[in-house]
């Protein structure tokens, strides 16, 4: 899989962008993924140096279905371990609560995104 695309044009370009936050209920932060593949946010700044590793505490799917991991292979840029998936009338947005089959806050490591749009 090709990996996934985020850029400062995914957001204002793509409404189906998967967007990610550093602070709960849609705030703080954001980064924007688009395309489907895996996402290391290890690769990924927050502010330099900080990585957006172990940052996330909330997400909108936009029209993007897949899987967050709690962990991230150094090597392969995958994820494992603990997962949550997203996308779907029922996993469309919310907080990394650690309740319900969420990811605890400041815990998501990789994104697999296994369907997207170009919208
Ligand atoms: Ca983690």
């Amino acid at each position: 899989m090709k990996p996934a695309i985020t850029t400062d044009n995914a957001c204002s370009a793509y409404t189906g962008a998967l967007k990610i936050y550093s602070d709960a209920n849609y705030q703080g932060s954001m980064i924007c993924f688009i395309g489907t593949g895996w996402a290391d946010l290890t690769q990924y700044w927050l502010f330099w140096p900080v990585s957006w590793n172990d940052q996330a505490s909330s997400f909108y799917g936009g029209c993007n279905n897949g899987t967050f991991y709690q962990n991230v292979d150094k090597n392969t840029h995958t994820g494992w371990g603990n997962s949550q998936s997203f996308g779907g009338a029922y996993n469309w947005g919310g907080n990394f609560d650690g309740l319900n089959g969420h990811l605890p806050n400041d815990s998501l490591s990789a994104i697999l995104i296994t369907s997207s749009c170009n919208y």
